[in-house]
């Protein structure tokens, strides 16, 4: 391949580390050329993609792509983290030697991108004069465009993030190549894809798919895998799987700010993109940082937390997305704002779009509607009439900046400082609405034992959770006991804790099977107690599990709910908590080097139960 110095001097791109980086990799994936993406390029981009096919229009300024049909989601079995120290192997980071990895990755790779243009995409994953800025760079380099372009949406893209480097090697090298999708056994023994961050070298080489988090290497190869590893090696930061939002009351001018994690499927985005209920909009206003990352530091000069959204954009699961459940979302990919739908359902005639939950029935008339795979919803074959025409993890792509809510300050270098860490799953019983937790310890405990319900139910065990400590199982990359320890130390050294708590939207009556509590906006309710309580406004109810709200205080202006459902979401069933703590016990077992402090939290909470029962 030539000409690689020439496309990256032509492109302004000086740093000497990043050039040798590119030649390295061209040289051994074979790419026929080389070119450089800034987020100025976009417009170019998109008509390329357009001319080729390779995505089609989605209506005025918004895009529609398929993936491979094998394709279509992260794969938790196919990601390894890599290290050159056996002893950052964790239960859940899949470690496996970097010596080991790097050669079966350069050999999956060679030659693998003979033929196509391989897009530099320098990145920067904070807002820019972030203290956090020299874990934030990276160069992406991908041989699809497609990806190119999400990576626009998602991140930070220009060549100046990585020529103004203070250390110029000090940046991400993140390297992904396709592979003959078509050919890879996806899903069976012999899988040949591989999805690889070998974080002590800060080196990610993802290939296999062109698909979401697979591909877009700056969001969770880097936002969370790496940053989380680079914050425990540098002791200075957490890097989590959370949402992070803002709640300003407008009558007292204060502002607060929570962040929080939820495993997957348990309506973090909606969350995070959540306006006040009807009844309390003149007075608060819920303002959307992120939906997926955040990163947490301690300043040293207030002693505060504070979070940053390393994104620049939105990732979001289309299904179920609609006027009800997510307004904001909908705005954020309403025409005009450059979204790029994936595997959602398309119509060719009219280029219009739809997912399962958008309505609550699909268009009557089917004319020109495809599936997620391209078939015509007309000619599908009768036994898949049934099968649903958007992917359920199709998605849309947007800018953080469509967003309407968008907090004025999401750019803010600084970040913004933490009130409130709150975990929470789908529990059908059990988790009440809200539980208040004062102590780090617990607090921190309560984030170890988070999990959701899972397919564990189908197989017979009634009320046992797939457990996800801090909603971060598939993006672990160093020892769980060590990732205890850095949570204690790192949050403990602020002299403003946090407060936290556990919240639970799910819980269903036992009889009927409905909602106890109507969720979305309303979930606003015990989010404004939560920080009451912090403020020693209002005192709740001490339990053994923490402190819940006492009925009067949450504000339930224009809530429909029963006065039984209420009394049950706000109670707790010591029987089955009783129950659960002997999950708990074996989960937490499976972790050498747990902190003492977490072991003894877990006793407190078990020793507290065995009294009230
Ligand atoms: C997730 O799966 O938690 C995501 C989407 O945020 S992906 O980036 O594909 O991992
Ligand atoms: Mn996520």
């Amino acid at each position: 391949m030539v000409g690689v110095d020439a496309a990256l001097g032509g492109a302004g791109l000086r740093n000497v580390h990043v050039r040798e980086y590119v030649r390295y990799w061209a040289e051994l994936t074979g790419a026929a050329r080389v070119e450089v993406v800034s987020a100025s390029d976009d417009a170019r981009l998109l008509g390329e993609a357009l001319a080729d096919g390779e995505i089609l229009p989605a209506g005025e300024g918004r895009y529609y792509s398929r993936s491979y049909v094998k394709d279509t989601a992260r794969s938790e079995e196919r990601t390894v983290v890599a290290t050159g120290n056996p002893a950052d192997q964790g239960v859940y980071n899949n470690w496996r030697p970097a010596s080991e990895m790097r050669p079966l990755l350069e050999e999956r790779m060679r030659g693998a991108s003979a033929g196509k243009t391989m897009y530099v995409v320098p990145y920067l994953m904070a807002p820019a004069g972030s203290p956090l800025e020299r874990y934030a760079a990276g160069v992406q380099l991908t041989d699809c465009r497609t990806v190119a372009l999400h990576m626009i949406r998602m991140a930070r893209v220009g060549v100046h993030y990585i020529d103004s480097l203070a250390d110029q090697n000090s940046f991400v090298r993140a390297v992904h190549v396709t592979g003959d999708l078509e050919k890879l056994g996806q899903g069976t023994p012999g899988d040949q894809r591989y999805f690889v961050t070998i974080a002590d070298e800060r080196t990610i080489l993802h290939f296999g798919s062109s698909y979401g988090g697979n591909a877009l290497l700056g969001k969770i190869a880097h936002g969370l895998r790496q940053a989380a590893y680079d914050g425990w090696a540098s002791g200075e930061f957490l890097a989590e799987q959370f949402m992070l939002i803002g709640i300003a009351d407008t009558l007292t001018g204060k502002r607060y700010h929570i962040c929080g994690g939820f495993p997957s499927a348990s309506g973090k985005t909606n969350l995070a993109m959540m306006l006040a209920p009807g009844a309390l909009t003149g007075r608060y206003r819920v303002d959307f940082y992120g939906d997926d990352i955040a990163w947490l530091r301690v300043d040293p000069d207030d002693g505060k937390i504070y979070a940053i959204n390393p994104e620049f954009g939105v990732f979001g699961v289309a299904k179920d997305t609609s006027e009800a459940t997510n307004p904001t979302a909908l705005a954020a990919v309403a025409p005009g704002t450059g979204t790029l739908f994936t595997n959602v359902a398309y119509n060719d005639d009219t280029q219009q779009v739809w997912w399962e939950g958008r309505t609550p029935a699909p268009p009557a008339d089917v004319t020109g509607w495809r599936d997620w795979t391209g078939t015509l919803i007309g000619e599908r074959p009768a036994e898949d009439t049934s099968a649903p025409w958007a992917h359920p993890n199709s998605r849309f792509t947007t800018t953080l900046a469509n967003v309407p809510n968008l907090a004025p300050d999401f750019g803010d270098p600084a970040g913004v400082p933490i009130d409130a860490i709150i975990f929470g799953g789908r529990a059908r019983d059990r988790e009440p609405l809200i539980r208040a937790i004062t102590d780090l310890a617990e607090g921190v405990y309560d984030g170890l034992t988070l999990g959701a319900e899972a397919t564990f139910a189908a197989e017979g065990v009634e009320g046992l959770l797939r457990y996800d400590p801090m909603s971060m199982r598939p993006f672990m990359s160093y020892p769980e006991g060590a990732y205890a320890a850095h949570w204690l130390k790192v949050i403990g050294s602020a002299a403003s804790q946090p407060i936290f708590a556990h919240v639970n939207w799910f819980q269903r009556d036992r009889k009927g099977g409905h909602y106890l509590w109507p969720g979305y906006r309303d979930n606003l309710r015990p989010l404004l107690w939560l920080l009451r309580l912090k403020e020693g406004k209002v005192r709740g109810r001490h339990t053994p599990v923490g402190i819940i709200p006492a009925k009067d205080e949450l504000n339930l202006d224009g809530v429909t709910t029963t006065p039984e459902d209420l009394q049950t979401i706000l109670s707790i069933d010591t029987l089955r908590w009783q129950q659960e703590m002997k999950h708990r016990e074996q989960h937490l077992e499976q972790f050498p080097g747990l902190p003492e402090e977490i072991w003894q939290a877990h006793r407190r909470v078990a020793a507290a139960l065995h009294d009230a029962g």
